[in-house]
């Protein structure tokens, strides 16, 4: 680990230069230990022609490892010849004047069964496995760590065969054998270049699943995936996953998969949800095994998008790589488009669009609102692995969909055909990539880029006039940015607005603007904006319409519509644009929890809604609707949601309004809730499809409200469907509603559902995240309980998610309680967590991103919190940049 002895450095997308010296091929030679892992690498450098020149120094990265032996073109060099510190080794360009080529051979050890930061080569329990993103490789031998430097990759293995019968890295495996002492090696070849971060090593006992591919062109792939033995069986959702994604990428980008294997492996350590590397991608096992009773829809969804997200990053990241970490979301924010275009298509377009934007809303939203806000591509990082972000990824990702709709598809599809023809085997840039799509379809997208310069989410607000003599309607729409730290001043940008006048029963109008022609009127289009304000003017309007705007999210900004509950309420029922429809609802429902929480402030009396009830009702008995639509729709805004829209949130109000207005709605739809309930009840088998989840999924969005419902028609439903549920989606929902309630049916279904999981670490972890979700009051004191359970590991991150990440992000009420006992158990366990795995415990800190949006006894409490652990040391590199951050 390295922790902060001085200020840490800064670095800057400005101060990017192109590395000296290139390295052509690297051969590695790894002998696994435990404690002392010898890595020899031979590496055979070339002189980059682009570089400034000057600096020819051949500087390799290396943190914290010895140098056993260094040699230069087969000659030793003492220590004295060179510059070594805790981050470098350093060959002086005089030692190498005159040569174009050399090859320089290192030698060092390091302790895998040492390694809890789960960067570099780690164990996850007995397996060896590697994590090189973003700079794991300096950890593992002395290179170039940048992504601008790329090599084909040799590499031997040598191990114990009794303990890692399996060994694994990048590309084909060209070698194998046993030396005389009984040891196994093996060598593999990548024959694709590829910088560091791609690269993989893993070593162990594991269980093989295989399978095949024949690619478009006719090549036959080997598709393996390694678990841990006994895990076998829950592999196949994984692996079906993994065909659909090879297909689909053919078909819908004409990408074909490049070796003839590729393998993926499950480990139970890992940070971050899975890693593309280079024909070997390592995945958290969370988003691999998966069978009915252990894994919930939600799980299986995530795995489908996972695997398809790794797999696609084949192209968008591994043969078209990055140049330097700032472009990070040049391939993960496009890999994040095409996963979503994926699981939209195979599964309900509008249904993925809505979960995406909710996504999206809870985490990125707050970011671009609060202190850690950054553009897309940021340009300046203390710690790399602080910026793989939602703005990165999600946000990334929205920028390549408004492209997606100011090109066509057809265009969108020209302009990435063109990147890969460009930039196949290359490290490029934003630029690269706006140019390409620029170039494909003759146009001018230069103000477009400013969306990855720029951070903040832009505010549209639109108002519209309706003249019934004329017969025109005018909308006038504004858009601004509101300052964010770095930026004080926004430009506008220029994003599609996809719409749609409607007429109060839903009727699309037509949209035909002033100056068109009359003829084939479109009654959805899209008008890019690109100015502060436009006006638009439409013609031949004959009726007062209600405009539906920014249709499908359009474009990731907030949206001030300027309609009234009438008007909300007949969008709710009727917009023929899915996501306006449910975004509709949402305005509404908002509306109604900000009402509430004003009258809970001067103690007026719960006033009812009987019409949103009605409008939400109607949409419940709506035949014509996809399930999951209905449970999406019939969901209110999140605590978090509402805390981004007032100033001084008090948490336990907010709480209190979401009861209220959900108790309200439970009770005027108990009737039709009932009904839905007992009609969706599990018929058949289980199926992970998206129609099966559908229905499960508004059925237990029924279970939750009924359960709110001080009733003996609803009292038993959670326990008796805990009793009789069949799959893990079941189980789950019915745990989670006993779990907030009062009664003896909480602890032994909790009790139950231990003692049938308790070796099952997967399914434990939502044991342990059920449990600090809950809003009973005691739940912090459930949760301090749970550290000390024997299953608690800090050592684990799917169980720091579970339990620490669960209550500090999931658990809106409790964990803001208001004696700030929440706020100061989440810091001692960052602090706690700082010393075996930073990046984790950064990862947990954007908890209290939000503090300054809160009520002043919360935001003291909060900032002392963080004034604490920013006064702490040693603090690691990652800690102390948010906690810099959130402070400033
Ligand atoms: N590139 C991976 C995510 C990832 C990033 C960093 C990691 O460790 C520091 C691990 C994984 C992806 O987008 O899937
Ligand atoms: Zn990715």
């Amino acid at each position: 680990m390295t922790y902060r002895t001085e200020q840490p450095r800064t670095i800057r997308l400005a101060e990017y230069s192109p590395p000296a010296w290139l390295v052509d091929e690297v051969a590695l030679d790894i002998v696994l230990h435990p404690d002392r892992t010898r890595v020899t690498a031979r590496l055979s450098m070339r002189r980059n022609p682009a570089a400034a020149g000057g600096a020819d120094d051949i500087v390799l990265d290396g943190r914290g490892l010895p140098l056993l032996a260094l040699k230069v073109d087969g000659r030793a060099l003492s220590p004295g010849e060179i510059t070594k510190t805790d981050e470098t080794l350093t060959v002086p360009g005089g030692l190498v004047a005159g040569r174009d080529r050399v090859s320089v051979e290192t030698e060092t050890e390091i302790a895998p069964a040492a390694n809890t930061a789960l960067e570099g080569l780690y164990l996850s329990k007995t397996c060896y496995c590697t994590q090189c993103e973003a700079h794991g490789f300096r950890k593992i031998t002395f290179y170039p760590d940048r992504p601008d430097v790329l090599a084909v990759f040799r590499t031997r293995i040598t191990g114990d065969p009794a303990k890692t019968p399996v060994m694994l890295s990048n590309g084909n495996k060209v070698g194998e054998g046993t030396l005389p002492d009984g040891r196994a090696w093996v060598e593999w070849h990548d024959p694709f270049p590829k910088p560091a971060y791609l690269f993989a090593l893993v070593a162990g006992d594991l269980a093989l699943v295989e399978d095949s591919f024949t690619t478009m062109s006719g090549r036959e792939v080997a598709l393996q995936i390694y678990v841990e033995h006994g895990n076998e069986d829950r592999t196949a959702y994984a692996m079906d996953a993994l065909k659909r994604s090879m297909r689909w990428d053919e078909e819908a980008y004409g990408r074909e998969y490049d070796l003839d294997l590729f393998m993926i492996v499950a480990v139970s350590d890992f940070n971050m949800g899975a890693m593309e590397n280079k024909g070997l991608n390592i995945f958290n096992a969370k988003y691999i095994l998966a069978k009915p009773d252990t894994a919930t829809d939600l799980d299986y969804a995530l795995i489908e998008g996972i695997i398809a997200h790794e797999y696609f990053h084949n192209w968008t990241g591994n043969r078209v790589t990055c140049r330097d970490w700032f472009q990070l979301c040049l391939k993960e924010g496009l890999t994040v488009f095409r996963d979503q275009q994926f699981s939209a298509d195979m599964r309900s377009a509008p249904v993925k669009r809505i979960e995406d934007v909710r996504a999206l809303r809870a985490r990125q939203f707050p970011e671009d609102a609060g202190p850690l806000a950054h553009p897309v591509r940021p340009e300046a990082y203390i710690e790399i692995n602080n910026f793989y972000t939602a703005t990165v990824y999600e946000k990334g990702s929205e920028l390549c969909r408004m492209l997606h709709l100011l090109l066509g598809a057809e265009g969108f599809r020209k302009g990435t055909d063109l990147y890969f023809d460009r930039h196949d085997g290359e490290a490029a840039t934003v630029e690269d990539f706006i140019a390409a799509m620029a170039e494909a379809n003759g146009r001018d997208l230069s103000q477009f880029a400013r969306w990855y310069s720029q951070a903040g989410t832009p505010v549209v607000s639109a108002a519209g006039t309706y003249d019934a003599d004329a017969r025109t309607y005018t909308l006038d729409v504004r858009q601004t940015t509101r300052p964010t730290p770095g930026q004080p001043a926004k430009s506008p940008m220029h994003m599609p607005m996809r719409m749609g006048l409607v007429g109060e029963d839903g009727t699309p109008l037509p949209l035909r603007l002033q100056g068109e022609e009359q003829g084939d009127t479109p009654t959805d289009r899209v008008l890019e904006l690109t100015g502060e304000s436009h006006r638009f003017v439409f013609e031949g309007v004959d009726r007062r319409p209600i405009p539906s705007l920014f249709r499908g999210f359009s474009a990731p900004v907030r949206l001030e519509t300027g309609l009234g509950e009438a008007e909300d309420l007949k969008l709710l029922a009727a917009d023929p644009d899915p996501f306006n429809r449910w975004e509709a609802g949402q305005r509404h429902g908002r509306r109604r929890l900000l009402a509430l929480m004003g009258e809970a402030l001067v103690q007026k009396p719960f006033s009812g809604d009987p019409d949103f009830c009605e409008g939400l009702g109607a949409v419940l008995a709506d035949e014509a609707l996809d399930p999951a639509f209905k449970a999406l729709a019939l969901q209110m805004p999140t605590a978090h949601a509402i805390v981004q829209e007032v100033t001084d949130a008090d948490p336990d109000a907010i709480f209190a309004a979401r009861q209220a207005l959900q108790a309200e709605i439970a009770s005027h739809l108990k009737a039709p809730l009932l009904a839905a309930y007992e009609r969706l009840s599990g018929a058949g088998d289980y199926s992970p499809d998206a129609a099966d989840a559908g229905r499960r999924s508004l059925r237990n969005v029924a279970l939750h409200y009924l359960s709110l419902l001080d009733d003996p028609d609803c009292r038993d439903l959670a326990a008796d469907q805990f009793r009789a549920a069949d799959n893990m989606t079941d189980t789950m929902a019915a745990l989670a509603t006993l779990t907030n309630m009062e009664t003896p049916a909480r602890e032994e279904a909790l009790a139950a559902f231990y003692d049938r999981f308790k070796d099952d670490e997967l399914v434990l972890d939502k044991w342990f995240s059920v449990q600090a979700t809950s809003w009973r009051p005691d739940a912090l004191q459930q949760v301090q309980t749970l550290t000390g359970h024997p299953a608690f590991t800090m050592r684990v991150p799917n169980r720091v998610y579970a339990l620490i990440g669960g209550f500090a992000s999931g658990n809106p009420v409790r964990f803001h309680g208001s004696d700030g006992a929440g706020y100061r158990f989440l810091a001692d366990r960052v602090l706690m967590l700082d010393k075996t795995n930073p990046m984790v415990a950064a990862r947990l800190l954007p908890a209290l991103s939000a503090w300054k949006r809160y009520e002043p006894g919360r935001r003291a409490l909060m900032k002392a919190e963080l004034e604490r652990i920013a006064a702490t040391e040693p603090l690691s590199k990652d800690v102390y940049e948010i906690a810099q951050r959130l402070l400033a």
